[in-house]
């Protein structure tokens, strides 16, 4: 970091792992009192385990209190887990489930000025400054992504241009018109993006595009080296989830070596998700966060189904908030296929270091009496005519048997082939039958 650069909130940033652990004990402390006296569901809870928040001393304290899940919020639906009276909510997001019951959010004043707060610190953290002109790309509307990023970029004190998602012909002209310099939008977004503007002609020359803030689903190294390269950007990762806020929970530095958890106000824990269990400090294991200052619903030892690793050494880029390091996908999206536990973004990893293949691909499932997989994969543009398809597949199949064990069936396709994504990517399609 440049000598004198401007950052969001330096001192929440910069502190040290020492008052961010003094904090982090007053803040719990006062969350758990928060929970325990507002929520009749934490309040059962913790009597139940037998656990007085006036006896929580220590941070290690923490693992006593029984998890929350996203059922929890279901259950409570429609206004969740509620801490205050409803004339104190001043918003509400929402994400659809499966079950057909959305899980609802809410937030007091105090929680939207947190939660811009914290977005504008993960733009600062990334290199946003308050010149950059904000080109906000993600969904607005019940999804957090949209004003999430908007607060935030308002916050920082930069130029912020609502153009929401689709419509990608505009949102290149007024990339284009208005010198954008920073890009937020999912991933694979940006890859429709990219296609769209070799198909208009354009190169990133065209553009000012300086950083992309990409996240809302995983993604590989591989796919970020794809889309630096096209974009002529510095391509950052930030993670977050609707219950935790949305967006803003943790983002790369300039590093790019995990994102900082901004631990001021998610305490993270990773446990072992059969058992529960606490891992240490480098252990791959689900991701559990305990907010410390959310007034309107309270979430104490949040289960997110996301695994990843947590590194606690401080980083070079100066800060001591810990890192997730890249997650790799939800406990519910791992395959098991033949015996063979996958993640797509494992897939995805391989796929995008072989130069014939695109960016797009799906994989499918399917039983006949035992699970199938394929891996759809469109060629690139520059080698579709000239491959061989033969070869070609054989090669692809080869590296996944090589680097993952996996057996799949793969099916080449011409580019342009598969459904391009404005928001989140569907990238596998399970069509299993289930007894
Ligand atoms: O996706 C919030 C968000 C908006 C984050 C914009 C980042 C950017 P949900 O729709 O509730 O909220 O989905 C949350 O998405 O549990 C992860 O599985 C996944 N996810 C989010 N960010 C990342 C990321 C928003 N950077 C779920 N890498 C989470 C990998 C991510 N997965």
């Amino acid at each position: 970091m440049k000598e004198g650069t401007y950052l969001f909130q330096r001192d929440q940033q910069m502190m040290s792992r020492k008052d961010i652990e003094a904090l982090q004990l007053k803040l719990m402390k006062a969350q758990v009192r928060h929970a325990y006296d507002n929520v009749p569901m934490y309040r059962k809870r913790l009597d139940s385990a037998g656990i007085d928040p006036a006896k929580i001393k220590k941070l290690e304290d923490i693992a006593k209190v029984p998890f929350t899940k996203k059922d929890d919020l279901r259950d409570h639906y429609p206004y969740g887990i509620r801490a205050v009276p409803l004339d104190r909510i001043k918003r509400l997001h929402a994400s659809s489930g499966t079950t057909g019951i959305p899980t609802v959010v809410s937030y007091t004043s105090h929680d939207l000025d947190r939660w811009a707060d914290l977005m504008a610190r993960c733009y600062s953290c990334a290199g946003v400054e308050q010149t950059d002109i904000v080109q906000n790309a993600y969904g607005y509307g019940l999804f957090t992504g949209g004003l999430g990023f908007h607060m935030g970029a308002e916050r920082l004190g930069a130029l912020v241009i609502p153009t929401a998602t689709g419509n990608t012909k505009r949102q290149i002209k007024m990339m284009k018109d208005m010198r954008t310099s920073v890009l937020c939008c999912t991933p694979s977004y940006s890859l429709y993006i990219i296609e769209e503007l070799a198909e208009e002609g354009l190169s990133p020359s065209d553009l000012d595009l300086r950083i992309g803030m990409f996240g809302a689903e995983p993604w590989s190294d591989e796919t970020r080296k794809i889309i630096e390269d096209k974009l002529d950007i510095a391509a950052q990762d930030l993670y977050g989830m609707s219950e935790l806020y949305g967006p803003g929970v943790a983002v790369e530095c300039p590093e790019q070596n995990g994102l900082h958890i901004w631990s001021d106000e998610f305490l993270v824990e990773t446990i072992n998700p059969d058992t529960g269990e606490v891992l240490s400090p480098g252990e791959k294991g689900e991701i559990v966060f305990t907010m410390l200052t959310r007034e309107a619903m309270p979430l104490l030892r949040y289960r997110t189904r996301d695994l990843a690793v947590i590194e606690y050494e401080k980083c070079s880029c100066g800060r001591s908030h810990p890192r997730i390091m890249r997650i790799k996908g939800r406990s519910d999206d791992m395959l098991i296929v033949g015996g063979v536990n996958v993640f797509p973004s494992q897939i995805e990893d391989i796929l995008m270091r072989m130069d014939e293949l695109g960016e797009q691909y799906q994989i499918v499932l399917e039983t006949d009496r035992l699970d199938h997989i394929s891996v759809k994969v469109e060629v690139s543009p520059n080698h579709w005519v000239k491959a061989d398809m033969k070869e070609l597949t054989k090669k692809v199949e080869e590296s996944l048997i090589a680097s993952l064990t996996l057996r799949a069936k793969v099916e080449l396709l011409a580019p342009g082939t598969i459904p391009r994504s404005e928001g989140k990517a569907k990238r596998v399609i399970d069509l299993r039958k289930r007894i």
